[in-house]
């Protein structure tokens, strides 16, 4: 059986997730459960980045100890993933021994093979982000630098530490990005290929005095420094799946592995992990995906620019876990920045989840219960329906293939807008046994329900279990295999919201 492996970021647990790790968590949920309906075996894996100076001070500031402070949050965080009903098989914490085991051990073999050295480093950095920025990375504010992405002052400091010789790495990061098809869409790649070529690569610091960053793994042949944050948390990836513990699951997933990540975090994701890697002899990820940001007034979405939409919002707001990942789901992009407005989202909810799928099936059910007791037997299927099934099964996988889940989607509700059509024409309540017309409509339900169900997993599991039904592969649909359906209930799954008086974005 094919082996599929795939990851989120792992977070940052100063505060709660919101719409924007939502985002990104519910996409690789999506590539997981359609990975697993079309018989892949999947490790999905999602976790929280707990250590470093950002965590420190926000566990300060609620007057707690930081492992008090992200055992908490490492709560809170579950309880949202079960929320928007996220089916990670693991939930890393960068606290876990075993994860701390390895970024110890990777740190003392690329210090014994000189990739790792001690020198004095002075610039400026962005707690926020945990990194410094040279000049021409930050912006000027009043003669200051701050942070291009927060835009807070910046920090600067002194210190005497620990590199990772990344300049070392150039040809081969150069090359990695230029012959392979890692990254994707392939035009993130390209960027990070323009950065190099004009800067090069500059070895990076991978560790902060301990004095002033306490709260991490200590570098194990000197305890008077604690590791970079982001050489432990990128680190996540190899030992979440069995690196140095586990070898035989390592090798087993590691070849397919996808990440997911947002834009804002690609130069760690392709330079330095890419470089990491390499010095560890491991391959590189095999498939990198980047999406753009969900934008708000312009800005990016997020605590430091206090325009947040939070996830309890979205699920309370569009019936449920289904609703609020559909809606996601739909906005996706991969390219381009989405400015979301809470009247695209309920426009998106209502046209496509309560109108053209949720009304349908709930009429088709009626009218099954009604006309024929709820039992509808194999017929021909209605041979434009049959080929819309077709054409949207075909386009769906294609594009679901290719990681495009908000054009599978559209495929989808393409199917949806047709069955509409039919129904509207063919009129089966005017019929007294609309057998016929019941059944090329229940296989074309089949169909969206089975596409849909990597998105709506809850809605897809009622609409079988109540028309009689099995979600199958959809690479193995066959239109007109269902011999009977017994239509047990007519369920009411997204009710419409009503429109905002005031529209506010
Ligand atoms: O960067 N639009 O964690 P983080 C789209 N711990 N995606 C968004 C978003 C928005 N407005 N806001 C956040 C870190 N995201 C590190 C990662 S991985 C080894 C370490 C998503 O809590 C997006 O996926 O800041 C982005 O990359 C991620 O949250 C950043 O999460």
């Amino acid at each position: 059986m094919e082996r599929l492996y795939i990851t989120t970021p792992i977070y940052y647990p100063n505060a709660p997730p919101h719409i924007g790790h939502a985002y990104t968590t519910v996409y690789a949920d999506v590539l997981a459960r359609y990975n697993r309906l079309v018989g892949r075996k999947v490790f999905f894996l999602t976790g929280n980045d707990e250590h470093g100076l950002k965590i420190q001070r926000a566990a300060e500031k609620e007057g707690i100890t930081p492992k008090e402070f992200v055992d908490k949050m490492a709560g809170v965080y579950r309880q949202y993933w079960v929320m928007l009903n996220i089916s990670y098989d693991h939930f890393i914490r960068t606290t876990d021994s075993y994860h701390e085991k390895v970024v110890s051990e990777a740190f003392k073999r690329l210090h014994e093979k000189g990739l790792i050295y001690k020198a004095k480093y002075a610039g400026w950095y962005c707690v926020d982000c945990e990194r410094y920025y040279s000049p021409g990375e930050y912006v000027l504010v009043d003669d200051k630098p701050h942070c291009p992405i927060h835009n807070k002052p910046l920090e600067w400091l002194e210190e005497e530490t620990y590199y990772f010789k990344l300049s070392e790495f150039k040809d081969y990061v150069t090359k990695t990005l230029s012959e392979t098809d890692i990254v994707y869409p392939p035009s993130y790649a390209k960027e990070v290929l323009n950065r190099v070529q004009a800067e090069g690569l500059r070895d990076v610091s991978v560790a902060r005095p301990k004095d002033r960053v306490a709260w991490g793994i200590p570098v194990p042949f000197d305890p008077d420094y604690t590791i970079y944050v982001w050489f432990d948390a990128l680190l996540n990836y190899v030992s979440g799946i069995g690196y140095l513990t586990d070898d035989a699951r390592f090798q087993e997933y590691w070849p397919n592995v996808h990440h997911v990540i947002g834009k804002d975090i690609l130069w760690f994701h392709t330079v330095v992990w890419f470089s990491l890697l390499k010095a560890l002899d491991i391959s590189p990820p095999r498939r990198l995906i980047v999406h753009s940001f969900l934008i708000n007034r312009g800005l990016k979405i997020g605590k430091s620019a206090g325009n947040v939409i939070p996830i309890e919002f979205l699920v309370e707001r569009y019936n449920g876990s289904d609703g609020a990942r559909y809606v996601l789901m739909k906005l996706f992009n991969l390219d381009k920045d989405v400015e979301v407005t809470i009247d695209l989202m309920d426009s998106i909810y209502n046209s496509e989840l309560a109108d053209t799928y949720g009304n349908l099936v709930r009429r088709v059910g009626v009218l099954a219960a009604k006309k024929v007791k709820g039992k509808v037997y194999r017929r021909d299927v209605d041979k434009k329906i049959e080929e819309s099934i077709e054409t949207a099964l075909g386009k769906y996988v294609e594009d679901m293939e290719s990681l495009e889940v908000s054009k599978a989607l559209s495929e989808v509700q393409e199917l949806g807008k047709a069955l509409n059509t039919y129904i509207n024409e063919v009129k089966p309540w005017e019929k007294s046994d609309p057998s016929k017309e019941l059944y090329s409509l229940l296989e074309g339900i089949r169909a969206v329900t089975v596409m849909l169900s990597p998105v709506t997993p809850r809605a897809s599991t009622v609409i079988s279990e109540s028309f009689g039904f099995k979600l199958v592969s959809p690479r193995d649909f066959k239109v007109g295999s269902v011999e009977r359906y017994n239509i047990v209930e007519a369920p009411i799954l997204f009710r419409k919201v009503q429109a905002r008086r005031e529209s506010q974005s």
